[in-house]
This record gives structure tokens, sequence and C-alpha cells, in this order.
């Protein structure tokens, strides 16, 4: 019996993970987007768009633009146009596993190696897009599904050319349009959707943050992280996200400007998704000066009694200010890992975390952190707005 057990465990794995074609269609995206937080967000809106059609949702890699370490937003336009970028797929950072807790989902690799060749031929191959999008091409009827970058190379990395499109218009990817969008393009008729990119918004709505918890890291990231929280910092500890650099200066100049209300990238994290409601955003919030961070820093560090403190940065650390504000009983640590990932997982796992309310990195954080009930505040507002919806 025992054996017998033991045998239908080895072998559930097995059956379950054979490739087998969907009746119910595809969505297919690139992630085309902004870097890894912008990705994230789209990510999460992508799969809520793929459950709602019933079609299974075809992961895309992560494109990791390559500028490396800190200072990213000094790096060069040169070296920008010509450091490639790179297609990681989904799995290096986390699981494909727990996301089919919520649905159907498989790996782009996958996908195009297994299904592609005989149900997606090239033959075959239509792209999905709005007939604005459509409008920039020179017949005014083709989506540019490759024009540029990174477009062109996300879909060269799959080797997909698009023979045909079908454009829309009059939809959105909200649920209300679901009925309009499987009458208008049926399984059986329209088996892939292929689009130029995410069919969500940005920021992630909100009824979408607590698909975070299906987002679990990869055993690699999680050894890697728990790793770096043993041997470098003391719990309990306080985790900061400054996002600081030159081109981050740049966008909250918008705020200086009034051209932005409180609505401005991911800022309903923090000042509520309500735009009647929502909280004033101020420049302490977007862009934090040293004195801010040392308040803010301090003051977490306290209430926490916090041993330790761990900085994420996209430029400057602080770390040698910081470490003089609090003094030699508080550990402050900057690790700048090669893998940003790293840096978000620490945070994720701090005893409290400090982060920016405008960046979309720190907002997969922050929920991270919501799923697991980790408390979270942002520099330039310590006491949170009370969001409509808890995780
Ligand atoms: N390692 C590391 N990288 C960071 C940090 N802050 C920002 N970055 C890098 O800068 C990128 C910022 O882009 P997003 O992740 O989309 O988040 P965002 O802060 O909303 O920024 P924008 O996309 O520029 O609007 C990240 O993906 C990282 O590559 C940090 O604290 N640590
Ligand atoms: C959704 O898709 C699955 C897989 O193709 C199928 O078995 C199921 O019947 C579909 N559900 C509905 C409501 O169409």
């Amino acid at each position: 019996m025992g054996f017998l057990v033991g045998l239908i465990f080895l072998l559930l794995p097995v059956s379950g993970a054979e490739t087998e074609w969907d009746p119910s269609g595809y969505v297919l995206y690139c992630p085309c987007m902004g870097r890894f937080g912008n990705q994230a967000d789209h990510f999460l809106g992508s799969l809520a768009f793929a459950k709602m059609l019933n079609r299974t949702l075809v992961v895309p890699p992560w494109i990791v633009y390559n500028h490396h370490r800190p200072p990213y937003a000094n790096a060069s336009p040169v070296r920008r146009t010509f450091n490639k970028h790179v297609h990681v797929a989904y799995e290096e950072y986390f699981q494909l596993q727990p996301l089919r807790k919520f649905h159907r989902v498989i790996s782009m690799e996958e996908f195009m190696e297994k299904l592609a060749p005989v149900h997606w031929p090239s033959s075959q191959r239509v792209a999905y897009c709005f007939r604005v999008a459509a409008q920039r091409s020179q017949d005014k009827k083709t989506c540019p599904m490759k024009d540029g970058n990174p477009f062109g190379p996300f879909w060269d990395h799959f080797h997909v050319n698009f023979v045909n499109s079908e454009l829309f218009d009059g939809i959105t990817f909200s649920a209300y349009y679901k009925d309009a969008w499987n009458g208008r393009f049926s399984p059986s008729r329209h088996p892939v959707l292929a689009l130029p990119g995410a069919p969500a918004q940005f920021p992630v709505l909100e009824e979408h943050r607590e698909l975070h918890k299906y987002m679990v890291w990869s055993e690699k990231i999680d050894q890697q992280g728990r790793e770096h929280i043993r041997t470098l910092l003391t719990r309990p500890y306080v985790g900061i996200h400054l996002r600081i650099g030159s081109d981050w200066k740049n966008a909250c100049n918008m705020l200086k400007d009034g051209t932005a209300g409180p609505h401005f990238m991911a800022s309903p994290q923090c000042v509520g998704y309500d735009r009647q409601k929502a909280a004033p955003l101020t420049m302490d919030m977007c862009l934090p000066d040293l004195r801010e961070i040392l308040r803010a820093v301090t003051r977490w560090v306290k209430r926490s009694q916090a041993r330790s403190v761990y900085v994420a940065t996209d430029s400057t650390s602080y770390t040698v200010e910081i470490q003089a504000a609090l003094g030699k009983k508080v550990k402050v640590v900057c690790l700048e890992p090669e893998v940003a990932q790293i840096d978000l997982y620490i945070l994720s796992q701090s005893d409290h975390f400090i982060g920016n309310c405008v960046s979309s990195f720190t907002a997969f954080v922050k929920r991270e952190r919501d799923v697991h009930g980790r408390s979270s505040s942002f520099f330039g507002m310590d006491s949170l707005v009370r969001q409509s919806d808890e995780l």
C-alpha cells in the first residue's frame, strides 16, 4: 500500500506536466512596459484577464534591462542602447505551480517548444491590438508587434513573426467587457490572443492586488535571500527602499509642476485607490530627502526595536549617514545585489518596511507583505490610509 501511494505520488506530477492543448485558448503578451515592478503589476492584471476569458495564460519571461548594479539611473544613454536586455524565465524568480491554484498557466518557453509547433504554426500567428495602435503602421491595419525595443527582441527571442492582425476597439481589458471579448474572439477561431502589451492596467487594480499571493519565490531566490538575511542581519530588522536616483528625481519633479494629481504611478497604494478620497501626494512621499529618510528610519527602528537596517537602493545608499544617526547598536547593511529580486526578497522579509509610495518596485514588496500580514509604511507617510479592501 505504502508502495502504491508512493508510486502514485511519483506518477501524478508527471502526468500533470504533460502538455496538452487547451481548447479554451490562450492569452499571450509581451511584458513590454517598464521594468520589473511595472511588469509584475501587469502580470497580476493579465492573470486576472486570462481567468476572466477562461483562457490559459502563457506566462512570459521577465524582460531584464541590463544596467546591472546601481546607479542604474546614471547609465549613459549610449550604454543603454548597446546593453542587450535579457529574457529571464518566470521560473527563475518564481514558481509556476502556485499560480495554478488560481488559474491555468503555461510558461512561454514551454508553450513555444511543445505547443506552438503543432497548434500555433508560423502560418497562423495572428496579432491582436487596438485599432489606434495599428494606425501607426503603413497600411494602418498592422499591429506594431515588433516595432522597436523591447518589442522586436522579445518576439525574436521566441522566433515569432506575425502573418496577420486583428484589430479591436470599443473594449478594454476590464471585466465589464468579458462577453464582448468572448463574442468577438471565440477560442475556436482565435485560439491564441497574442498581444503587443499586457492586457492589464498600470498600476494594478486594487481587486487584483491579492493575486500576489500566487507569486511564490523560486527555491533559488528563497535560498539565496534567506542566506543573506542569516549572515548579514540581526532581527528585528527594518527594510527600506530608497528610490532616489536621477531618473526618479525627474519623475517626481512633475509633482512640483502640479502636473500630477494624487494618483501618480504606484501611488494609489498609499494615498488610496479612490480618487475622491485620495490623500495628497507630497514631495517627501515621492522623493524623500536625507532629512526625511533619517526621520522615518529612526522612528521605525525605535518603534520596532530593530537591531539592524537593510537598505535597498537605486543609487546612493546613505549607509554612513543612517549609521551615524542610529548609533553603534544598530547595524546598517546595504548589499547592492546583482539580481534586484534579492533586494525585494530581503525587504519583504523584514520586520518593518519603509517604501516609496510612487514606486512599483516598492509596491511589489508592499503586496508581498500584505499577503503575510507584515507591517509597512512609506517615506513621508507613517500611517497608512485605510485601504477599502484590506488583504
Ligand atoms: N536592486 C535594486 N534595484 C532597484 C531598486 N530600486 C529600483 N531598482 C531598479 O530600478 C527599476 C525600477 O523600475 P520598476 O521596478 O518598474 O519600479 P518603479 O520604481 O516604479 O520605477 P519606474 O519603472 O522607473 O517607474 C527596478 O526594476 C530595478 O531594476 C533597489 O532598491 N534595488
Ligand atoms: C474553461 O476551460 C477549461 C479548459 O479548457 C474547460 O474544461 C472548462 O469547461 C471551461 N469552462 C467554461 C465555463 O467554459
